[in-house]
């Protein structure tokens, strides 16, 4: 790949003539470098005109940096910049030309006047034209201070701007290319090329010619080309398309009062999402956002056979369950599917050669006869991450519930549903005791869980609601929890532990588990009432 300042340098130096257009901010330089010119003229006039402000050095030296910065940002062509008069003297040009190559500009030109400068088209007879011996000090500053060998400084000169002849011009051409300068700008403000041909004629190649041909635009290019003009800069062009079609689009808009008979005309928004690179994002989350999602992991444990559901169980696990017609465990992988949850892992038990789902990865606990939820779980250590969601097999829910334990901030969090506290519920609830009750903020609470049990206390207000049989781990999450795996797999009981007493053994060691609130939106099917329900609760879902 050719670095910006070679790709210039080379365009000063070939023999063909080459041609850069005006840009004046990112969106610009893209269409500049999409219609296939090879640099770009960051012109003063089109960047102060896109500021609002005058020609005249009213933008300030920085403002402008940071503008050619976004414009070299979103290409990969030269940028030369049209730096005024170096916005002061020899050691502002230095400085200048640091920061140049620091923000991927390719090369500046310098015109010989006084700084404040005023654009040559404004009374350019009257304006005063700056010290040869000082501009020349000016220009070997720059060229003193640049770090790349490529890096471009142009002299322009306005003697034919400020009223004077071709010997002035040649004079101070010649003062210019020898204290360094890389190519000269000859500037004209006649209709007719006459005084660039005339210069050109004089200047014999003694180095690259560039010219602005804004006033004689009527010339044939084919005479630029047999005068051995180097650089034409159409200097100018974008920020006076950008204004008619702003200006048009403004008064019809404003007339008809209504976007209907504009929007056919305009570009679409499309067009600048495409023009701002956002396919690259969309790429580049793929790649670094959604993949992080995408190791997350899910584990959902579907050993047990559901022996509430009788005979509806005899040949096949109570996760396979069809609930409109869509299986219990389908449901589920699709939901963590939704939140780019895209390792699932099942542990099976019962009837594991049943269990079906796209996407999955399959561990059997053998032992499901004998073993709980605990051992289960055990079982599917080997994919556990630090961004994992565990989940009981049996669960509906709205999207929202899951999605909220996912975008959870916490070490490890899990669902509790604090209108079921005391409701009736089949299989065996496990009751939350928490830090506080739910109060139904809009905004969530923050919760921790203080225990959790099976037995509800005597006076029922005492437990918080009913945990739901999810939770989700982040990083140190994921260590209190293989921590306390471990500590209760050396238990005589493992056997027959729950999830219950892994929440329990993790508050135990110090480790908070914060608690979402929700009231309603989910149910755990045990019974072939529960069948029933998830049927209403599921329709059209
Ligand atoms: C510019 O584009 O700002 C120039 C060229 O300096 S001109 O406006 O023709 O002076
Ligand atoms: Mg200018």
């Amino acid at each position: 790949m050719i670095s910006k300042p070679a790709q210039l340098r080379s365009l000063l130096l070939s023999d063909e003539l080459e041609f850069i257009l005006e840009a004046h901010n990112g969106i610009s330089s893209r269409i500049v470098e999409e219609a296939g010119f090879r640099g770009i003229w960051a012109s003063g006039l089109a960047l102060s005109a896109q500021f609002g402000v005058r020609d005249n050095n009213e933008a300030s030296w920085t403002q402008v940096v940071d503008m050619v910065e976004f414009m070299a940002d979103v290409t990969s062509i030269p940028i030369l910049l049209d730096g005024d008069t170096g916005y002061g003297n020899f050691n502002n040009m230095r400085r200048l030309v640091r920061k140049l190559e620091q923000r991927g500009i390719a090369g500046v030109c310098i015109e010989d006047k006084l700084f404040p400068k005023t654009n040559s088209f404004i009374a350019g007879d009257r304006q005063e034209l700056a010290d040869i011996n000082e501009f020349c000090g000016k220009i070997a500053a720059g060229k003193d201070s640049q770090t790349d060998d490529d890096f471009c400084v142009i002299a322009r000169v306005e003697a034919f701007i400020a009223g004077w002849d071709c010997t002035e011009a040649i004079r101070r051409a010649e003062a210019y290319r020898a204290a360094g300068a890389d190519a000269i700008l000859i500037h004209s403000a006649h209709s007719q090329p006459d005084q660039i041909l005339e210069f050109a004629t004089e200047w014999a190649n003694r180095a690259p010619l560039v010219i602005v041909p804004t006033k004689y635009y009527s010339t044939p290019t084919e005479q630029f080309r047999h005068a051995n003009i180097s650089l034409v800069i159409w200097a100018n062009h974008l920020i006076r398309s950008a204004v008619s079609a702003m200006q048009e689009t403004a008064a019809r808009i404003h007339a008809e009062q209504t976007l209907v008979e504009v929007e056919d005309d305009i570009c679409s928004v499309k067009e600048i999402f495409r023009l701002q690179g956002a396919d690259e994002l969309a790429d580049a989350e793929r790649r670094y956002f959604l993949d992080s999602r995408k190791e997350a992991s899910a584990i959902i444990l579907a050993a047990s056979r559901g022996d509430e559901l009788a005979s509806l169980t005899d040949e096949r696990p109570k996760v396979m369950l069809p609930i409109n017609g869509k299986p219990l465990l389908e449901r589920l992988v699709e939901r963590c599917k939704k939140q780019q949850i895209n390792n699932v892992t099942v542990v099976a038990g019962y009837k594991a050669d049943k269990i079906a789902a796209t996407g999955i990865d399959l561990v059997v606990n053998e032992n499901f006869a004998s073993t709980g939820e605990l051992a289960s779980l055990a079982c599917a250590r080997a994919s556990f991450r630090d961004e994992m969601v565990v989940m009981y097999g049996d669960l509906i829910f709205r999207g929202y519930v899951l999605r909220g334990l996912v975008e959870s901030d916490r070490e490890f969090t899990i669902v509790v549903d604090s209108r079921a506290a005391d409701v009736d519920s089949s299989g065996s609830p496990d009751f939350a005791y928490c830090s506080a009750s739910d109060d139904r903020s809009l905004w969530g609470q923050d919760v921790t869980l203080e225990h959790v049990s099976n037995s509800p206390t005597a006076n029922a207000a005492d437990n918080h609601g009913r945990w739901i049989g999810m939770f989700r781990t982040r990083a140190s999450g994921r260590q209190w929890l293989e921590r306390a795996l471990d500590e209760l797999s050396s238990r005589a009981d493992f056997e027959s532990l729950s999830l219950r007493d892994l929440l329990n053994q993790i508050i135990g060691n110090g480790h908070p588990i914060r608690v979402i609130y929700i009231h309603g939106h989910w149910l755990d099917v045990n019974s072939v009432q529960d069948l029933e329900k998830a049927g209403v609760f599921t329709a059209g879902h």
